[in-house]
C-alpha cells in the first residue's frame, strides 16, 4: 500500500507518480504540445508504457479495449480540445458500455488571449466542452491553478470512473502547471483504495424473487453486463438451469450468459414464434444487472437486480427491484427456488421442456443456413460463421465490429469464448479495441478482430500501432463492398421508397474504387492475405491462428463476403467524379 508523501517536481511528475501508485501501467495516448510536461516526465521516468494510436478515437479504443478484458481503468493522455474532440464518438461508446477510462488533456484556457489554436472558444472551458461524454454529464474535471490539486483530481477521476455506475472522466490539466518545475504536492493517498459494494439482496428480498418466480408460468430471465463484469456468470447459469427458464439478450457488450447454452434463446424482444414453438407465454421478466433495456419490455411483471439502480425501470414499471451485488445473490435465489417450490422443479423441466426446442432450432436453422450455402461465392456469413466456430479456441477474446456477420454458433461465455462490441454502436471501435484487449490479454490469449469493411474504414491507421507494438491479433475484415446493414434499417423506415424499389442507395456502396485491405495493412507493418473462395477459407483461417500464436505476430484475413437481404445484387451508386 503506497504510502502518502510530499514530493516535489513538475506537475507533469506529480501526476505520473500518482497514476503510478494508483496501479496504471499503460498509458494510450496522442500526443501534443500543451502535455509538454507529463511527456518530459516520462522521459525521465520511463516506468509506464506508451501506446500510441494515430487517431484519438482509437486511442480511446483501445484504453476501452484494455479496460474491458483487464478490469483496470484505461487511461488516455489526450491534446488539448481540438484533440479531445476527436475521441468523441469512442467516447460515447464507452460511456454507453460503462467502460472505466480515464481521459487526461492538457489545457491552454487563457484569460488574456481568444480563439486560440485548439484551445476551448471564449466562454467555454475545456472541461465543460467534454462533460456530455463523461460518466453522468458530471465527471469533467480542471486543474488551473493549484497544484497540489493535481493528485486529488486525478485520484478522484479513477475512484468515480471504477465506482457504479462505472464510466469514462475526463481531466484536464492546466499545461503551464504540467511542466512548471518546482511544484509540490501530496501523494499515495492510497488511490487504489475501492469503495466497498453493495452486498447481497436482504434474505426477505432474495424470497420474494424466488417466491415469483416460482409463482410464474414462464419467467424470462436476462442477464446483462455486470453479470460479466461482477463474474457472476455461473450463477447466472445454475439459476436458468434450476428454473428452465428462457435466457434473452439485449444490447450488451459482454456475454453474460453462455451463447451455446440449451436454454438461450436469442435477443429480446421475445419473438413471435417463441409462443408458437413452446406453447408458453412469458409472464414475467427478471433483469439482472443489466444496464438498462434497449426497446420496451412486453411481460406483465419486471423485477431487476444489480449494483446501479440508475438504470432500473427507466421506461417500464417495476414490481419488484433492488440494488444489490450479483454472485450471491444469485446463488441465494437458486438456493431459495429450492426450498421455497421443491416439490415443482421438477415441474418446471416438463411444463417447460420446449423452451430447449426453441434454443435448438436457432442453432439448427443456422447450421442449415451455412449448409445451404457452402460452396457459393462469395463466402456467406453464414459459412465464415461455421468456419470461426470449427477453428477458434475457447480461451479466444473476439472484439466484434461486423453488423451483418453472422455469431449465433460461435460458444461465448461462461466456459466459452470472451467476446465484446462497442455498446454505443459508434462506429471506429473494433481496431483499438483489439489492441487495447491483446495488451489486456497477454501472449497466451488469442485475439480475434471481426469486423465489416465499413467499419474498418473509421480506423484504418490502427495497423501500424498493432505492428509497433507487437498486438499479435488475428483481423478478419468481412469485404461485402458496403454499408449493407444500412439497406435493411432504410427499407424497415420506407419500405416503398424509390431507393428500395429500384435498389438505389445513395452512399452505401464503398467498391468504386475498391480499397486492398491487405495492402492497406502491409502498408503499416502488418501481413496478411485476400480469401475470395470458400476453399481457400479454412486453411487461411488456421494459417492466420498459426501466425498469432505459433509466430506471435498480428495478421489479417480479408474475406469477400456475400450481402445478405435487402439490397444485396445492388451495386448502384451516385456516379459523378470531377
Ligand atoms: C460513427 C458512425 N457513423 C455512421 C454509422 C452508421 N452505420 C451503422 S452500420 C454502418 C455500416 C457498417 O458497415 P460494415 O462495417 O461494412 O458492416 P455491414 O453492414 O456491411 O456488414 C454505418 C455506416 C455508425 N454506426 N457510426
Ligand atoms: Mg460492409
Amino acid at each position: 500500500m503506497p504510502m502518502r508523501k510530499t514530493i516535489t517536481g513538475t506537475g507533469g511528475m506529480l501526476l505520473l507518480q500518482t497514476l503510478k501508485d494508483a496501479g496504471v501501467e499503460y498509458l494510450f495516448t496522442n500526443p501534443g504540445s500543451a502535455e509538454t510536461g507529463l511527456f518530459a516526465a516520462i522521459a525521465e521516468d520511463g516506468d509506464n508504457r506508451l501506446v500510441v494510436g494515430k487517431h484519438e478515437g482509437l486511442v480511446a479504443a483501445m484504453a476501452d479495449g484494455y479496460h474491458r478484458v483487464s478490469g483496470k481503468v484505461g487511461v488516455v493522455i489526450a491534446h488539448v480540445m481540438g484533440g479531445s474532440y476527436q475521441l468523441a464518438g469512442q467516447l460515447f461508446n464507452a460511456q454507453v458500455a460503462g467502460s472505466s477510462l480515464l481521459v487526461i488533456a492538457g489545457d491552454w484556457a487563457s484569460e488574456l488571449q481568444d480563439y486560440r489554436g485548439l484551445a476551448p472558444f471564449p466562454g467555454l472551458s475545456q472541461a465543460e466542452s467534454m462533460r456530455p461524454i463523461t460518466k453522468e454529464a458530471r465527471c469533467a474535471y480542471q486543474v488551473h491553478t493549484n497544484p497540489k490539486a493535481i493528485s486529488v483530481a486525478t485520484i478522484r477521476a479513477l475512484r468515480e470512473a471504477t465506482t457504479p455506475p462505472t464510466g469514462p472522466v475526463y481531466l484536464s490539466i492546466s499545461a503551464e502547471l504540467l511542466h512548471t518545475e518546482g511544484l509540490e504536492a501530496t501523494i499515495g493517498e492510497d488511490a487504489r483504495y475501492e469503495i466497498e459494494r453493495p452486498g447481497p439482496a436482504r434474505p426477505k428480498t432474495i424470497e420474494a424473487i424466488a417466491k415469483r418466480l416460482g409463482e410464474a408460468t414462464c419467467p424470462v430471465l436476462m442477464f446483462g453486463d455486470d453479470v460479466w463484469r461482477t463474474g457472476a456468470a455461473a450463477e447466472a447459469v445454475a439459476l436458468a438451469e434450476a428454473l428452465e427458464a428462457p435466457v434473452f439478450a439485449s444490447r450488451q457488450i459482454f456475454p453474460n450468459f453462455p451463447t451455446r447454452h440449451p436454454l438461450f434463446c436469442g435477443n429480446y424482444p421475445v419473438p413471435k414464434d417463441f409462443i408458437k414453438i413452446t406453447g408458453l407465454e412469458p409472464d414475467l421478466i427478471f433483469l439482472v444487472g443489466c444496464q438498462g433495456v434497449h426497446g420496451s419490455v412486453n411481460e406483465p411483471a419486471t423485477m431487476q437486480i444489480g449494483p446501479n439502480p440508475l438504470l432500473m425501470g427507466r421506461h417500464y414499471p417495476l414490481d419488484l427491484a433492488a440494488q444489490c451485488e450479483l454472485k450471491d445473490t444469485l446463488a441465494g435465489i437458486t438456493q431459495a427456488l429450492g426450498r421455497l417450490h421443491g416439490d415443482k422443479a421438477s415441474a418446471w423441466a416438463r411444463q417447460r421442456g420446449k423452451v430447449r426446442a426453441f434454443a435448438a432450432n436457432l442453432i439448427e436453422r443456422e447450421e442449415k443456413l451455412a449448409r445451404e450455402h457452402e460452396h457459393d461465392i462469395p463466402v456467406h456469413p453464414a459459412v465464415l460463421e461455421a468456419q470461426l466456430a470449427a477453428v477458434l479456441p475457447r480461451n479466444t477474446v473476439m472484439v466484434h465490429e461486423s453488423s451483418t456477420a453472422r455469431l449465433t454458433l460461435l460458444p461465448f461465455g461462461h466456459g466459452g469464448m470472451t467476446w465484446t462490441r462497442s455498446g454505443g454502436g459508434s462506429l471506429g471501435f473494433g481496431v483499438g479495441a483489439a489492441i487495447g484487449a491483446k495488451i489486456a490479454a497477454g501472449r497466451e490469449r488469442p485475439v480475434i478482430l471481426h469486423l465489416g469493411d465499413g467499419a474498418l474504414g473509421y480506423s484504418a491507421s490502427g495497423f501500424w500501432s498493432m505492428a509497433r507494438y507487437n498486438t499479435a491479433i488475428l483481423t478478419i475484415v468481412s469485404n461485402n463492398e458496403s454499408y449493407q446493414i444500412v439497406r435493411h434499417n432504410w427499407a424497415r423506415e420506407m419500405p416503398d421508397a424509390k431507393m428500395i424499389r429500384e435498389g438505389k442507395y445513395p452512399g452505401l456502396w464503398l467498391s468504386a474504387p475498391p480499397v486492398d485491405y491487405v495492402a492497406l495493412a502491409r502498408s503499416q507493418g502488418v501481413d496478411g492475405e485476400a480469401v475470395t473462395t470458400v476453399k481457400d477459407l479454412e486453411p487461411a483461417l488456421r494459417r492466420g491462428m498459426d501466425k498469432i500464436t505459433r509466430e506471435n505476430r498480428p495478421y489479417l484475413i480479408e474475406v469477400a463476403v456475400a450481402r445478405e437481404g435487402i439490397g444485396a445484387d445492388s451495386t448502384w451508386y451516385q456516379d459523378w467524379q470531377l
